[in-house]
């Protein structure tokens, strides 16, 4: 399909987000800060917090500081052209308006907002494409999900097909509905999910969005792409449409001790050695819980952004 692979030849240069319920935290819980990425903090790997208590935490958030325009504007002037956004991470909270699923921003929240929406808006408004990054495989809070609880509120053993079903479809189907003409779904860490589930969701995104690109990690081959490992920039020419991801700093989602920013001109580096191997370089930034973008990651982009914009495009 050439029209849906007219985002990476026109727009190799993109904004990723990790913003979540977990940004709230920061990697700190109980006055005890867990080093790692910030998006696993529940995990046990990291906190180890119990699903009850993390889902507790949706009680707190409420990030007033969350501006689409602003994002939109620091993508813009980064020489980015498109912003891919966490709609559900590894720790099942639904960053958008979820009918399929009250366990979201709009319903779970005091804010009561659906920031998603102001953010496809200041995209289409801005000329940026847009994107969602769902965890389709992992879902640590609703039963069945990858690595999720084995067992539903009352106790009954609850299986994959539970979570696909319940869940996952259906939400995959609702941010490819709502949000206007979409340029990509990243799906992540496809673990061992049986082929016809991935098949499912493929088929949905491609129906729903017929111009969307389907990230390489959605399992088995599937993705219209190749996505390279995390923060992995490539030595060597690849074949292929394919894409790095990256962060500014060490961590995708906020992290409050994480001052480990790379410098613009690093940053210069990493993208050019994806462009220039006929890849696409998707670089991170983590908002704060309050919805705030750290001002240094907003240096670090722009100032990058003004070598970028001082050439004309070809
Ligand atoms: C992974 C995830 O597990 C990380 O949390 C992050 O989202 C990264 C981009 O992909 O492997």
């Amino acid at each position: 399909n050439a029209e849906r692979g007219q985002l990476f030849s026109e727009g190799n240069y993109a904004m990723f987000i990790h913003w979540g319920l977990y940004s709230l935290l920061g990697n700190e819980v109980d006055g005890k800060t867990y080093y790692g990425i910030g998006e696993w903090i529940m995990n046990p790997r990291m906190a180890g917090i119990p699903v009850e208590d993390y889902k507790q935490l949706a009680g707190k958030f409420n990030p007033t500081n969350f501006d689409a325009k602003e994002i939109a504007r620091i993508a813009k002037d980064a020489g980015m052209k498109y912003i891919v956004i966490t709609a559900k991470h590894h720790d099942g909270f639904a960053m958008y308006a979820s009918k399929a699923n009250a366990f979201n921003i709009v319903d779970a929240t005091p804010w009561n907002k659906d920031p998603m929406k102001e953010l496809a808006v200041a995209c289409r408004e801005a000329g940026l494409g847009f994107g969602f990054y769902y965890s389709h495989n992992q879902d640590w809070t609703f039963p069945g999900g990858g690595n999720g609880p084995k067992t539903d509120e009352d106790g009954n053993p609850a299986t994959f097909d539970d979570y696909f079903a319940k869940k996952c479809l259906p939400q995959v189907n609702e941010i490819t509905t709502e949000y206007g003409p979409i340029e990509l779904v990243w799906f992540d860490t496809p673990g061992k999910m049986p082929k016809h589930y991935v098949e499912q969701l493929v088929e949905l995104v491609h129906k729903n969005q017929p111009r969307a690109l389907v990230s390489g990690r959605a399992g088995h081959g599937l993705g219209d792409y190749q996505t390279l490992g995390d923060m992995e920039v490539p030595r060597h020419n690849i074949e292929g449409m394919w894409e790095s991801v990256d962060t500014t700093n060490d961590s995708w989602a906020y992290a409050w001790y994480d001052e480990y920013w790379k410098s613009p001109k690093e940053i210069l580096h990493r993208l050019i050695a994806c462009v220039g191997r006929g890849g696409t370089y998707m670089l991170n930034i983590g908002p704060r819980g309050d919805g705030s973008v750290p001002e240094r990651a907003v240096k670090t982009l722009t100032d990058a952004g003004d070598w970028i914009r001082r050439y004309p495009q070809v």
